[in-house]
């Protein structure tokens, strides 16, 4: 069965990849037609058209920049969703998704959203995840050619779910490596490699994920004063001296400043003797 792939960046031609690795007939379409070509060696089948890309298979992937671009992407080729699966594995957010699902069902198709939690050299490798969420049958259905992208993960109907998960999962990503690169600024103002530094970092942030599944056992059932061993006052009050050490190396503090304010604010609402984990009610409840 052939499966079409629209969008051939980093991302679509790693997935094009994949596929044409497992012996999948695959047909592509990308803006810049020159990146066909590398494809089409392998045995991909070029539409010059986006109409002809999309009537050439049942099921469709998409992985463009945004959703702005696969609408614009789309836009000439709508004639041709009748009965079409579309999985778009572009970027976006739960809302973007859902619109975008009733967009594509209202011309005909049937809609699938995920999000990739992997980089291109990934694809394909048992590590590499894909969440989606849209239509179940439509998942089942092409359940065998999704895993050959990545181990594959069904989440709902609602095809918001799917980038509900992804940009949760980034989020936890970007403040480890944020937290990270700020500290490696730190470390480094002071003729220390980050690489040196690196055999302290690690075991340091492995330690603390176990306080990161205490959290989330917290958060689920809404007390944080169980054991408390660092109390959140005593944390506000030494975080001030995060960014004056940040300061006085000279660095930014742009990164560490807003953890700052939310641990005032949940002072100020008598989190001072909870735990770290009273932070969400913060965060939840930014006007307080
Ligand atoms: N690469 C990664 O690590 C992450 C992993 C997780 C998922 N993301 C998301 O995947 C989407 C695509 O990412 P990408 O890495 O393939 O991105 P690029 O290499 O920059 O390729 C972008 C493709 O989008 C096409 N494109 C951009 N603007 C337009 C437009 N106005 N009209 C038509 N096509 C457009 C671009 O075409 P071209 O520049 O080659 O002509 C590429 O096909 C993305 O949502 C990530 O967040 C990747």
């Amino acid at each position: 069965m052939n499966t079409t792939v629209i969008g051939l960046g980093a991302m679509g031609s790693a997935l094009t990849t994949a596929l044409l690795d497992k012996q999948c007939a695959v047909t592509v379409w990308n803006r810049s037609p020159q990146k066909t070509v590398a494809l089409v060696n392998k045995g991909a089948l070029h539409a010059e058209k986006v109409e002809d890309a999309i009537s050439a298979s049942p099921l469709v992937i998409i992985c463009l920049l945004t959703y702005d671009t696969v609408y614009e992407v789309l836009a000439p080729a709508v004639q041709q969703f009748k009965g079409k699966v579309i999985v778009n594995l572009t970027n976006g957010t739960p809302q973007q998704a859902r619109d975008m699902g009733r967009w594509a069902a209202d011309r005909g198709a049937i809609y699938l959203d995920g999000g990739i939690m992997a980089t291109p050299p990934m694809v394909g490798a048992p590590e590499a995840l894909i969440i989606y969420s849209g239509s179940q049958q439509a998942f089942e259905k092409y359940k065998p050619q999704l895993d050959v992208l990545a181990s594959s993960q069904y989440v709902g109907e609602d095809a918001g779910l799917a980038p509900l998960y992804d940009i949760s999962l980034l989020t936890g990503m970007y403040g480890m490596f944020t937290g990270a690169l700020q500290a490696m600024g730190l470390i480094t103002s002071g003729n220390i490699s980050a690489q040196q530094f690196m055999l302290l970092l690690k075991p340091w942030l492995l330690a603390m994920l176990g306080q990161v599944e205490i959290m989330a056992s917290e958060i689920d059932k809404g007390d944080y004063f169980g054991y408390v061993s660092s109390n959140l006052g005593m944390q506000a009050a030494a975080y001030g001296n995060m960014i004056a050490a940040h300061e006085e190396a000279g660095l930014s503090a742009e990164l560490v400043t807003p953890l700052h304010n939310l641990f005032q604010l949940a002072v100020k609402a008598g989190y001072s003797p909870a735990n770290i984990s009273a932070l969400i009610e913060v965060i939840r409840k930014p006007e307080g």
